[in-house]
């Protein structure tokens, strides 16, 4: 594989000029886990560390490698490599911090996703998961980092026809602008308009809750079965990750794909006030319940299941405003969830650099 098939190009050589760094290595890192990185050039692939300095004058997540940089090495052996610097970024895909900055996200208050990225493909599941706030929110985090965003809508398969086109009709209705495709990993149908849209040298991020399909796609797109994926049916009860790691994969057409973790917690904030909003009528029933902090499911004189009782009320949605609190809650636990692991971060970069005060070295990020 040559730079060119990893995605480099005249803006990073460009740029590699200016700072005057010819005939220095340069990779691309191609995954992240555990605190590690994997970096790939054409030689070969490393497991890379950062250097003790970038560790002390790093002041957010920002400063640190991201999968899709490119990044200058040094002392390249064994399989091993030190990351010096990253080269600036073209584009950048970031989460912003959810409520008050717990930490994670450094004094910058982002967390990135991916870098250098040309297209994101917004991953949404028609059964469980339709829901085109989020698609709005996904599509800004996208154009916010200069990253053009196209909708991917997967597991088709599971509605019937009628409801599919009016699906396609109504997301096209509200976002006239995005580039809208009809998956299913399990018939295949739409997986080979995908590869199609997929150009060589190009890298596409895919974004989406856990559970949408988007490994299930990438090996779809590999025409492998590569990554680990969901079992089928498993995803009922929601919350399971299957993707722990960002990770790059490379099509035999050329183009380059990075897979990661379902992103469970963009914007939940909001995602609670905009169930209220969607559901309006809920909201101005529950003005009549007995109770103030009904919950609408059991309680004796609630407005709303007077309304279902009635049948003024529309079972589905009903359901589906359910269902969306569930979610909703479910997120906010697994924000607390988040920062228990935050926690022991902070922890680690604390011994990590007593250790370097000790000793000239380096450590894995
Ligand atoms: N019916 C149906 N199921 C699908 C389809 N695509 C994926 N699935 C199933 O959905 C579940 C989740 O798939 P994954 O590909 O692991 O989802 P993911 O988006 O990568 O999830 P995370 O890695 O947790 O973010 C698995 O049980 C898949 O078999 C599809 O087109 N139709
Ligand atoms: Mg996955
Ligand atoms: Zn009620």
């Amino acid at each position: 594989m040559t730079l060119e098939d990893l995605g480099y190009d005249d803006f990073f050589e460009s740029s590699r000029a200016e700072r005057g760094s010819e005939g220095v290595r340069v990779a691309r890192v191609i995954a992240q886990a555990r605190g590690g990185y994997r970096v790939k050039d054409a030689d070969g692939e490393y497991v890379a560390k950062v250097t003790g300095k970038r560790m002390h004058t790093a002041s957010s997540r920002e400063d640190y490698p991201a999968v899709g940089d490119w990044v200058e090495l040094s002392d390249v052996a064994g399989g091993q490599a030190v990351i010096q610097q990253i080269l600036p970024r073209k584009t950048v895909i970031r989460r912003k911090s959810v409520g008050k900055g717990n930490g994670y996200e450094g004094k910058s208050g982002v967390q990135i996703i991916a870098t250098n990225v040309d297209v994101a493909f917004v991953v949404e599941a028609v059964d469980r998961d339709y829901n085109l706030n989020r698609m709005e929110r996904y599509f800004a985090i996208a154009r916010d980092g200069g990253v053009r965003p196209a909708l991917i809508l997967n597991k088709m398969d599971l509605i019937p026809e009628e409801e599919r086109d009016a699906k396609v009709a109504e997301i096209r209705g509200r976002f006239g602008n995005i580039d809208v495709m009809t998956t299913s990993t399990v018939n295949g149908e739409g997986v080979g308009s995908v590869r199609n849209a997929i150009e060589k040298g190009k890298t596409y991020c895919f974004l989406g809750s856990s559970g949408v399909g988007k490994s299930s796609l990438i090996n779809g797109l590999l025409e492998s079965d590569g990554i680990l994926t969901g079992e089928i049916g498993s995803y009922s009860g929601r919350g399971k990750h299957v993707t722990t790691a960002r990770e790059m994969y490379f099509l035999t057409n050329g183009g380059i794909v990075i897979d990661n973790p379902g992103v469970r917690e963009v914007g939940m904030t909001d995602t609670e006030t905009g169930i209220e909003e969607s559901f309006d009528e809920i909201a101005s029933l529950s003005g009549k319940c007995r109770f103030a902090d009904c919950t609408h499911e059991h309680e004796p004189g609630c407005a709303v299941l007077a309304a279902l009782g009635s049948g003024e009320m529309n079972r589905e949605r009903y359901d589906n405003y359910h269902r969306l609190r569930k979610e909703a809650e479910f997120f906010g636990s697994s924000a607390l969830e988040r920062r228990d692991k935050d926690r022991s971060f902070g922890k680690f970069m604390k011994t990590a650099k007593k250790e370097l005060k000790k000793r000239k070295g380096c450590y894995v990020d």
